[in-house]
């Protein structure tokens, strides 16, 4: 039970940080997420769920990252972290909303009451000292939401807190899962940071080179061209791979981190892959048919490949989709070298409704690996990779995903290598230890654009793969994404994965009519759970009717909320 004094503190701290009042917050898809200038209340009380969280969990670190990752540089957010280095567990997701809209809109006695009834619920024992890992992305609010989100944690809780400052969104997530396990006894005085994290990602890729004594890109392009969406993954990429001989042709653009402004601003992962366009910054002397170019976005847990042919006059997208079929084409190749089974090792892929249908039927026919769908939001995926799969490559079309390796993999591809080092089987003996090493390489605890780069580079360089090799396994069907402003986006309810309208009723009829008529049509609306719009995602075999069938539904929306 709190202590009078506590109690004391912690009203008088909601005077004092919660000046947004009259409010009413939402969970969307990624944590809350919304204009910078109005985040103090929620950053308040996301303190608070964090320290309970962890409480709950016995005192293991919990993490919070403040960002609005892709969104433009005003707004800003919130994603919380289990002590694994997952998302937030989703039941707790209506304690965080309820918590916030109570400080915004109620007495300090309501909030109090309510977070009685939470630790009294959950049977959260008290006494437990809560254990906090924070950072944040370079915006020009995240210092100050810092400190509205710290502020109840040392004077109420007494939490431990390790703040990390400006990181990546994935490296908080490692750090927070590595704080757990690696404990330091008394006598330890190693104090975890990003170093921890760079040393693990930069042996784990070195090894994999050296089993294959790759030197450098030269088999498969000249320079990687990296652009960094003017965000947190700039500064950190470039310490991380200063301790990486093999990526020292590596080129940036759009690093300009210290200008926050400019964040997002034509360029990063989500420009890239809604405008199907190059970022500004490649310009003429960037522009080779050779190189490999990507995108991170603004905390670096997407990333987009892209490169351009025909003498620089075509750009040609290689999204999360063909991150996942490269992946899974690679990791299936080494599964049979290693006399490995389906039934031994279950490899599949998730995606969602954005996924194009040409990387689907591509999944399905030719690599004859299974596909779930599930609805936007890494959580989903990252749940059904997780059940569904011992190699579960997850990856939604805007670049964000990893692949999870159960235990399961681990045993029986060890069980398989000592076999044939028995056997002196030195071909499945390769694919064995490649399977292991390529598993390191990836950050297992959500997507992450630095890992991701890493195992996409690698799985080219030991496939002797071009850029182009790679898009030609498969062609994408014409696609179009907008977005639509509407007065409310919360009457857009969905059903099937999000892939059809149950609200407005009459829409998701009228939408079929059209789609139809086009051949391989296919299309949905969804409201965004990031961003104060609604999504229009459109496919079909033929360009000109997916921009008529995208023009078409924005009309029929418009009318319909009018
Ligand atoms: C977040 C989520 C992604 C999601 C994206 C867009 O990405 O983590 O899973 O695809 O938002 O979501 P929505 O369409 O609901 O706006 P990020 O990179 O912005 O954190």
């Amino acid at each position: 039970q709190a202590t009078e004094m506590q109690l004391q503190l912690l009203e008088s701290l909601h005077t004092q940080v919660c000046k947004t009042k009259n409010y009413s917050y939402t969970y969307g898809t990624a944590g809350f997420r919304d204009k910078a200038a109005v985040l103090d209340t929620v950053m308040f009380t996301t303190g608070i769920i964090a320290a309970l969280r962890s409480m709950s969990h016995n005192g293991k670190a919990v993490g919070v990252m403040i960002t609005a990752s892709h969104n433009p540089p005003l707004d800003n957010g919130v994603k919380i972290i289990e002590p694994d280095g997952s998302m937030l567990l989703q039941s707790w997701e209506s304690h965080a909303t309820q918590l916030a809209n109570i400080a915004a809109n109620d007495t300090v006695t309501q909030l109090i009451q309510y977070i009685n009834e939470i630790v009294a619920t959950l049977n959260i024992d008290s006494n437990v000292t809560p254990s906090i890992v924070v950072g944040m992305d370079s915006r020009e609010s995240s210092p100050r939401l810092m400190d509205c989100l710290l502020s109840t944690l040392s004077p109420v809780f007494m939490a431990k807190i390790v703040n990390h400052n400006m990181l990546t969104t994935p490296q908080l997530h490692f750090l927070t899962a590595y704080q757990n396990n690696h404990e330091p006894s008394s006598d330890d005085k190693t104090v975890i940071s990003v170093s921890q994290y760079d040393s693990k990602f930069q042996t784990a890729f070195k090894d994999l080179m050296n089993l294959y004594e790759i030197k450098d890109f030269n088999d498969c392009f000249e320079s990687l061209v990296v652009d960094c969406a003017n965000g947190i993954g700039a500064p950190q990429f470039q310490q991380f791979v200063k301790g990486l001989p093999q990526c020292n042709s590596i080129k940036f653009v759009n690093d300009d981190y210290t200008h926050p402004d400019t964040l997002n601003n034509s360029c990063g992962a989500d420009f890239v892959k809604t405008q199907q366009r190059l970022p500004a910054g490649v310009d003429d002397s960037l522009l080779n048919d050779n190189n490999l170019y990507c995108s991170f976005d603004g905390d670096a847990d997407r990333i987009v490949f892209y490169y351009v042919g025909n003498k620089t006059t075509k750009f040609h997208l290689l999204d999360g989709d063909k991150i996942a079929t490269l992946f899974a084409k690679f990791l299936k190749k080494l599964l049979i070298k290693a006399n490995l089974t389906q039934d031994d090792i279950r490899l599949g892929i998730v995606q969602t409704a954005y996924a194009n249908g040409s990387s689907t039927t591509y999944v399905l026919d030719t690599l004859h690996c299974p596909a779930s769908c599930t609805k936007t939001g890494v959580k989903h995926l990252h749940h059904e990779a997780q059940t569904a799969y011992d190699i579960g490559i997850y990856f939604e079309a805007n670049g964000h995903g990893t692949i999870l390796f159960s235990d399961n993999f681990y045993s029986k591809v060890q069980e398989r290598q000592t076999i044939a080092i028995k056997e002196n089987d030195l071909s499945s003996l390769k694919a064995s230890k490649t399977l292991l090493a390529f598993s390191k390489v990836i950050n297992q605890t959500v997507g992450d654009a630095i890992a991701d780069l890493l195992g996409v580079v690698a799985t080219l360089l030991i496939s002797k793969m071009k850029p182009s090799q790679w898009d030609n396994e498969y062609t994408d069907l014409p696609n179009l994404l907008s977005k639509v402003i509407v007065p409310d986006r919360t009457v857009f309810k969905t059903t099937d994965q999000e892939r059809k309208l149950t609200s407005p009723p009459a829409l998701q009829p009228k939408m079929d009519l059209l789609i139809n008529k086009i051949e391989q049509g296919r299309a949905f609306v969804r409201a965004s759970g990031t961003e104060d719009a609604v999504r229009v995602y459109c496919e079909g075999k033929h360009a000109d009717d997916v921009k008529q069938l995208s023009k078409d539904i924005e009309a029929l929306i418009m009318s319909e909320v009018n």
